[in-house]
This record gives structure tokens, sequence and C-alpha cells, in this order.
């Protein structure tokens, strides 16, 4: 008997009359679907595991092998036979293992983990896993850069996927989102248009993984609506420190619907505990090379160790009669809600903490559709929102080979999946019984359609009319206030990096008329920062700048009087991010034979107790011994490592280690380029000399304690010969959580 859902009015009729009144009615909640708990899509996958230890070789068709290290042949040196069949399907599986790279987002890093909600938002959605707190839905996460192939370096200047999959009981919910909250086009028909610009250019595949081309910028400096997006992706959101350490945007705006049909606007938001953190260009540069897989690295290391990457869910609320009281268009996915109009409300809690089994099996196989939503979250008519509700599914059948890409393991829903979508490639059901149709009285009428009451998805009733056109709507029609908005709203440094980071990409356009196309757009957005771009070029800021500046401005100041609008927003400043912690943060710990067990330790155990990770780096691995007697473990090698792949750096005294470090060039070198990129650098007693025979400026002091003198610098920590390390720890725990130290000056004439 077929106990599940509710009957269309044909097929009611042909239900056998055993079946319970309330299933005929479609009132009955599901019965036959699973519970969920956090482990739920775990379990699933268990059967699908997969551990050979203690098996023999097989083929794929389960006869043990003999031997996989030589062909079959005729003689010891003679020819291989065709009757091989163990050689002809290694080979054969060998030759088709690679399956086609994401068009986009190619690079992914993926990681299995829960999301529970805080408090019931049933007054908000009727969607299941948003209504009890008691629920952990299990989800897969993957994030990933969007330009670069899937071998190329995770650094690079790009946006980030943030691609969630909720494995909930009434099914599969994906929110397919990026780290930067609005979109370079409003329309997905130019999809294709911003991705071959951006791409590598087509006669020679080059540059790999960079929007630093002619091509981008050409695309960019013709189509006004990429201004907002262009100021994010040059903002130092486009180079995050970590995945751990970067906000998730569904970007466009959604919809909620409540049990009794109420709709509202949404807008979700992803909001790391550990606060938004970026790495600096240059650094982001020699990362990539010296190692590529640093995002990846340290999301795989972070939750090895337990350091659970944690972000919260926040929703922005806006009610159907607000939706026009904004000086933008809510459809329109060029447009951030500022959270100063409407607050973020954090609701729940994603945590990721389960490395995936297999990359490939996961990671590379994970299907994302924006189309996939559950009962209680809805779309609207956002033109992007509707390209991509085509484009996610299409994709798939030629990346996994075929309409049943929903049944490989990682893809498939925890909920029941009973239809009548049957064969193509790779089906792995075996459906039974004769009636594969609807209607059916062979089957009894099973599956059968449900309704509301019995958890079905209904489409939002929204009323429609209107006349069919190609056509861009009016109120599409502002690319600049919202520029203008992000550049107020970052802190001096952050514009000092946007304008960097404009003069580098464009520098890297060989066409002078795509510069000076850019030069105008960036004055449209500010004069000064237009101007700063220019200067940075060797190019004059655009003639008549001015009168289309003021007008701008003008068409500002009306709307200003009738819509809802901010001239800043201070929460898109990462300057005003969370700075309270250390945690995961890395830090070197610059030593040789001879150093201070007594600073080394106290210092080491006093950040690792904060959460941190601390490494000993000396010229070679191994030990060394300390000033008092003692080894001391080395975790890394000058050789492997670089103070671009630390947050922080500490010198412990010991009068034969710094002597032994000013006489080599990494050392001294790791200073000077940790300086440069702002971080936090500590040193006690005679590790102050370290820093003296570097290049790094600020002020030398008379020690207060002892002979010699202590350093002093914006995000620089020293002390001279002090019995007690207490203060020194707290002033550098202190420096290391604000991150960065963006004002130091002087950085840039520190030669590394
Ligand atoms: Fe997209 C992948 C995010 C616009 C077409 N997109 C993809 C992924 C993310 C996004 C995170 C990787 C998913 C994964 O990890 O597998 N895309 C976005 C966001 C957009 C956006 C936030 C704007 C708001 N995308 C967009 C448009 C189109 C696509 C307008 C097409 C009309 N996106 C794709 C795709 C991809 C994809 C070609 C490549 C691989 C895939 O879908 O599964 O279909």
């Amino acid at each position: 008997m077929c106990s599940r859902f509710r009957p269309s009015e044909h097929a009611r009729r042909l239900i056998p009359c055993h079946v319970e009144p309330a299933i005929r009615e479609g009132t009955m909640a599901q019965s036959k679907t699973a519970s969920i708990d956090e482990q739920a899509k775990i379990r699933d996958l268990e059967p699908e595991r997969k551990d050979s230890t203690g098996t023999h070789l097989t083929t794929d068709q389960g006869i043990r092998v003999d031997d996989t290290d030589n062909s079959l042949k005729v003689s010891a040196r003679g020819p291989t036979l065709l009757e091989d069949f163990h050689f002809r399907e290694k080979i054969t599986r060998f030759d088709h293992e690679r399956i086609p790279e994401r068009v986009v987002h190619a690079r992914g890093s993926g990681a299995h983990g829960y999301f529970q909600v805080y408090a019931s938002l049933k007054d908000l959605t009727r969607a299941r896993f948003l209504k009890d707190p008691a629920v952990k839905t299990p989800v897969f996460v993957r994030f990933s850069t969007v330009v670069g192939s899937r071998g190329s370096a995770d650094t690079v200047r790009d946006v980030r996927g943030f691609a969630v999959k909720f494995y909930t009981e009434e099914g599969n919910f994906d929110l397919v989102g990026n780290n930067i909250p609005v979109f370079f086009i409003q329309d997905g028909i130019k999809f294709p248009d911003v991705v071959h610009a951006v791409k590598p250019e087509p006669d020679r595949e080059i540059p790999q993984a960079s929007s630093a081309h002619d091509t981008f910028w050409d695309f960019a400096s013709l189509v006004p609506e990429t201004t907002h997006m262009l100021m994010w992706i040059l903002s130092d959101r486009a180079i995050p420190r970590s995945f751990r350490m970067m906000e998730g945007f569904g970007v466009h705006t959604f919809r909620l619907v409540n049990e009794e049909g109420k709709s509202r606007f949404v807008k979700f938001h992803w909001k790391p505990l550990l606060g938004v953190h970026s790495l600096v260009w240059d650094e982001a540069q020699k990362i990539a090379g010296k190692d590529p897989d640093f995002h990846r690295r340290d999301l795989w290391d972070a939750i090895e160790k337990g350091a659970y990457p944690e972000y919260e869910l926040g929703l922005q609320i806006i009610e159907e009669d607000e939706a026009d009281s904004f000086d933008f268009d809510l459809l329109d996915p060029t447009k951030i809600v500022p959270e100063e109009l409407v607050p973020v409300r954090r609701v729940g809690k994603l945590v990721l903490n389960r490395n995936p089994d297999n990359f490939f099996a996961e990671t590379e196989q994970v299907a994302f559709c924006v189309q996939n939503v559950v009962p209680g979250i809805d779309f609207t008519d956002d033109p992007l929102m509707h390209a991509r509700l085509f484009s996610y599914l299409d994709t798939q059948l030629t990346r996994l080979g075929g309409p049943n890409f929903a049944q490989i393991p990682i893809n498939r829903p925890v909920a029941r999946v009973d239809n009548h979508q049957t064969d193509g490639f790779h089906q792995h059901r075996i459906p039974t019984g004769r009636a594969h149709y609807t209607p059916n009285s062979l089957g009894g009428g099973c599956p059968m359609v449900a309704g509301p009451g019995a958890g079905a998805f209904t489409h939002y009733p929204e009323k429609l009319t209107g006349v069919k056109q190609r056509a861009r709507s009016e109120s599409f029609g502002d690319h600049f206030t919202q520029a203008t908005l992000f550049w107020n709203s970052m802190s001096m440094p952050e514009k000092e990096h946007l304008v960097k980071a404009a003069v580098f990409e464009l520098g890297k356009c060989e066409s002078k008329d795509i510069r000076q196309r850019m030069v105008e757009r960036f004055t449209r957005v500010d004069a000064g920062f237009g101007q700063a771009v220019a200067a940075g070029l060797g190019l004059a800021a655009h003639a008549g700048v001015g009168a289309t500046v003021k007008k701008a401005a003008q068409a500002v100041a009306q709307k200003l009087t009738t819509k809802r609008t901010v001239d800043a927003s201070p929460t898109l400043s990462m300057e005003n991010t969370v700075k309270n912690s250390i945690r995961t943060r890395r830090i070197a710990i610059l030593a040789e034979k001879g150093v201070s067990l007594a600073e080394l330790s106290a210092v080491r155990n006093a950040l690792v107790a904060e959460g941190a990770e601390v490494h000993v780096i000396s010229s070679r691995l191994g030990t060394i011994e300390a000033a008092e007697g003692g080894d001391i473990e080395v975790d890394q090698a000058s050789i492997h490592v670089g103070s671009i792949l630390y947050d922080a750096v500490f010198v412990p005294g010991g009068a034969a280690s710094v002597e032994a470090m000013k006489k080599l060039g990494d050392p001294i070198h790791f200073i000077n380029e940790a300086f440069r990129h702002n971080k936090p650098i500590g040193a006690t007693s005679e590790g102050v000399e370290l820093l003296l025979a570097s290049n790094i400026k600020g002020v030398t002091v008379a020690s207060a304690q002892a002979a010699g003198q202590t350093f002093q610098a914006d995000g620089v920590v020293t002390v001279r010969g002090a019995s007690d390390l207490t203060t020194f720890i707290q002033d550098f725990v202190k420096a290391i959580a604000q991150h960065r130290h963006w004002n130091r000056g002087e950085k840039e004439a520190v030669p590394a």
C-alpha cells in the first residue's frame, strides 16, 4: 500500500479502498521519510565506502588477479596478447578516469558537517529544517575559486564559491552562493559572455586563474552593470586568508513562505565565527607558488585537528510591502541590502566537522543545483536566478554523464525518492513493478502526488501579468550608487588596496583604451578613486569627469529624499570584523642552536593555549639545542616555508641563536616580509637584535629593564630582559588577534 501522498483527482478514483482516508485526502504527514540527524548522510554513504584492507586484488568482475606488474606476452620479450583482460581493463579504466571539469568553479574543496537552527523560524517558513532547533541537518559544502582550472592555485584574486547542500528530511536544498554578495551581470543570458571574457584568452590560453588581462577588462569596461562587483573583486574580499574566514551570500533575493502561505523576501548570509580576514596581494601571489593548495590545506588541516570551521546563517527579511522602499530593485543581483537598513538576523549555525573520504567521489562529483529548494523556500523573478535555475541541472548532464547524477552517493537525498523518472546512463536503482507512469491503477496509484499537508512543494502563487519582451527593467539602471557606497564604506588601507589592485589589473592589460575606459568608470564611482588609479597607470583622469560625477551625485541626492538608502555601510569594511581571537592562527618561532628554552616555551605554550598553531622554524629539520641545554624539535626548515605561510612571527632570545640568524638571509627576509605584509612580530631579549638587524621601520627605545634597545612599530611587540613575560604575551596575543596592522608606516620601503 502506498501511504505517502495526496492523489490527484483522477488517481483518487483509482486508489484501492483499503488506503486510509487521510492519505487519500493528502493530509497525512509523510510516513516513510528517514528521520534526520547530523549523521544521516554519513550513514547513507557508509555502504558506498570501500576499505580494501586484507583483501585480494580483483578485476571489476571480481576475478582475483595473479600479476598486475607484467602484461601477458608470447614470451618474456614478446608482444602483448589481446587476451589479457586484466591489462585491457586496467588501461581502459585509467584512460577514462577524468570527467570534464566544471566550466566555472573548477577548483574546489569540500567538507561534511551539519546545520542547526537556534530557534524555530516557523513564523517565516514552513521548511522543516528551519523550524526544529533539535534537528541537526547534514550538509556538504564546497568552496571554490571561479576562474582557474582544477589544478590552479588557491590564492588568486577571484570570487570564492560557497555552495551548501542541505540534506533535509524534505529533500535537498542547495544554497549555491559566493563570498561576494553581488554579481557581475543582471541577466543570466550574459553569463557566457562574462565567463568567456575572464577565462584565459582563447587563442593563447593565457592567463591562468586571473582576471588581469585584456578580455576581462574589455568586457567590464563596456558593461556598466559590472561596476559594483568590480569594487568587491578589487577589494581584499577577493584574497581571503582562509575559507574559514570569509562570508558567504546567497546573492539573489529569495522568498521564505510560511505555513499560512505568507511570503517574505530574504537574503541569505553566512557569517564566519572567526571573522572576515584577507591576505595581502603580494603575499597571495607568493603563496600561489610556495603552496598552491594553501586554502585547501588550511580547510583540511583545521578539520583534522578538530578546529571545525563555523559560520552563522544570517537572514535579512524584507516584507513584501517594503520591497519598493529601497533606492534599488530587490530583484537586481548587482545590489546589496545594506545591513544598516535591514539588519542580519543570525538564526543558526553551520559546522564543518568531517573531511571527505575521497576527493573525486565527493568533492568532484557533488552537483549543486540552484533549483533544489524545499517547501518554505522559493524563488523570485531575479533574471540571473532564472538562468541559473536552468543552467545547473543542464551542466551536470555533461559533467556527470547523464540524467542519473542525483543518484551519485554524494548527491542523493536522505529523503525518500519515488518517481517514474527512469532509465538513462548509469541508472543505479532497480525500480520494481509494472506501473511506471501516472496515473496508474496497477501500482495502486503510487507514487501519488501530495498536498502541502503531506509535505509537497507548492510554488508560491505570485500574481504575474505582462507583455512578452526582451528588456531590462528601468529599475535596474543605476550601476553606480552602490559602487560608491562600497568605496565610501572602506577604511583608508582598504581604499589603498583597491587602488593598487586596480592599477595591478589594468596595468596587465595591453590596450590603453581599456585602461582609459576603466579610469573613467572608476572616476564615476569616486573622483579620488579614479584619479588615484589614473596616477598609478600614468594616465590622465578623464576629462569631463567632474560633470558626470556631479550629475550622479545629484541623482543620488534626489533618491535620498524619497527612498531608503545609506551613504556608507560600516559592516562592509573588514576593519570592523571580529578581532577577538587567535584561534587557528599560524605562528612561526624563529630559532637556532642556543635559543632561550624558557622564552620559547613560555610564549609557545601561551599561544597554543589560545588555540594557535605554532611552528618552530630553523635552518634545518631535526632538533636544536637550547641555551639551557635540552633539545627542541624543529617543525619546519626554512627551505620549506616562509613568512607568507604564517600569520605572525616570534623571535625568542638566546644570544647564540640570534647571532646565527643575523648571519642567515632567511630569518632576516622572514622578518622583513612579515613586516611588509603587516603581520604581528614579537621578540624577546636578544631576539630584538634580529629585528634591529633587519630592514623593518620603527623607533628604537632604550629598554627599561635591561641593557639594549627595544623596537616599537605598529603590531611589533618587544621586551628586553623581563623576568615575567605575561605582559609581553598579552600584548602579542592582542596584536595577533588584530590579524594585520594595515597602518604600519614605511612598510613599502622594506625590501621583501
Ligand atoms: Fe554559478 C557553478 C555560484 C551565477 C552557471 N556557481 C557555481 C558554483 C558556485 C556558483 C558556488 C560551484 C558549485 C560547486 O561547488 O559545484 N553562480 C554562483 C553565484 C552566481 C552564479 C553566486 C550569481 C549569483 N552561475 C551563475 C549564472 C550561471 C551559472 C548566471 C548561468 C547562467 N555556475 C554555473 C554552472 C556551474 C556553476 C555552469 C559550473 C559547475 C556547476 O554549475 O555545477 O552551471
